[in-house]
């Protein structure tokens, strides 16, 4: 954490280096206004003061093309910031699709974090720089809120539902993560670290102290352990979908609509799986809702993300 003052605080993302200039350009515009209007306030103190010998005769009593000047202006320029700022808005929603998943857990009062090969961390976050990276997250209690100031990026995280943040770290070191939602009596101590790396040390400090099982090991595991490859196996007698390669697929649903399967849509459908039915099977599924936990569920994403993979060799589901 640099002690050297700035005035917006360092910026280590891509993102903050675009938001920074969107706010400056708004400050900016804001104080443009602004200082004319200043400026006309108090040249036309002194010039038409009491005693002034200035000219007030034929003064107009309107100006219609004054007036609709200075409402169109204003309005084009703030439409045009809106656009500006809704395009980044957009970006900073929409993940690439090559994005490194880690997952976090937020809960009174800290923040759990695992990575794919099943390193595990908390109040801490590694991450490799100039990679975008994606964090799939899920509250185990309570709403809290992921900031990290100098991503100037900040989410909630909201139990029942995942949430989710892309970045792209730009700027290696060390920086604040904070919790920004009032989250119970501790809520002051859940704080932690973002540590922006060079890919090959993230790679190094990732093999370091796995004594676990990676996440999608685990996955496997509990897919068996809860009777999901019961109905979702080759071998099942029971219609149900096959997993494999299901993130990033195209999915039918019942109701005529077709979405992309993604971590949440994953997630959703463990926890209720009638919510979104696929279409042409027999509402069967049951749901695992407080059966399996976040962290759980996440493994088992992680399963099915390794099953379609065509570079691991492993089990179908
Ligand atoms: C009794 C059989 C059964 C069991 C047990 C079961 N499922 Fe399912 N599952 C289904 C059926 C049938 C569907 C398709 C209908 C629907 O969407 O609910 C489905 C749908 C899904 C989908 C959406 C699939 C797609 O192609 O879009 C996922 C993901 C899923 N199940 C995961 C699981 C997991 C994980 C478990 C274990 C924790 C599990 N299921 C246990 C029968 C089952
Ligand atoms: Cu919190």
């Amino acid at each position: 954490m640099s002690d050297n003052f700035t005035l917006l605080g360092p910026s280590a993302s891509e993102a903050a280096g675009r938001s920074d200039i969107l706010y400056l350009a708004l400050v900016g515009f804001s104080t443009l206004i602004a200082g004319i209007f200043l400026g006309v306030i108090i040249w036309f103190c002194f010039r038409y003061r009491r005693n002034s010998p200035a000219d007030r005769s034929n003064a107009p009593s309107h100006g219609g093309g004054l007036e609709a000047a200075w409402t169109i202006a204003p309005l084009l320029v703030f439409l045009g910031l809106f656009a500006w700022a809704a395009k980044y808005y957009a970006e900073m929603y929409r993940p690439p699709a090559d994005a490194t998943p880690v997952f976090v857990v937020g809960r009174q009062w800290m923040w759990k974090i695992e990575h794919g090969n099943g390193r595990r961390e908390i109040n801490e976050l590694h991450v490799p720089i100039d990679t975008p990276v994606k964090l799939v997250m899920a509250s185990q209690d309570v709403i809290h809120s992921f900031f990290v100031p100098a991503f100037r990026q900040k989410q909630d995280v909201v139990p029942g539902r995942y949430s989710i943040l892309w970045f792209k770290a730009n700027k290696e070191g060390v920086y604040h993560l904070l919790c920004a939602e009032y989250c119970g009596t501790d809520h002051a101590s859940m704080i932690g670290r973002v540590m922006v790396m060079q890919p090959q040390d993230y790679a190094r400090w990732l093999e370091e102290g796995t004594s676990q099982p990676g996440m999608a090991q685990r996955g496997f595991t509990l897919f068996r352990e809860h009777g999901c490859a019961g109905c979702h196996s080759t071998g099942s007698t029971v219609h149900a979908p096959l997993l494999a390669g299901l993130l990033g697929r195209s999915v039918h649903l019942e109701d005529g609509s077709i979405l992309v399967a993604d971590e949440t849509y994953v997630h959703d459908s463990i926890v209720e799986p009638q919510k979104q039915m696929v279409a042409g099977y027999a509402p069967i599924m049951p749901s695992f809702k407080g059966q399996l936990s976040e962290e759980d569920i996440m493994a088992i994403i992680e399963y099915i993300r390794a099953s379609g993979d065509p570079h691991t060799e492993k089990q179908q589901p």
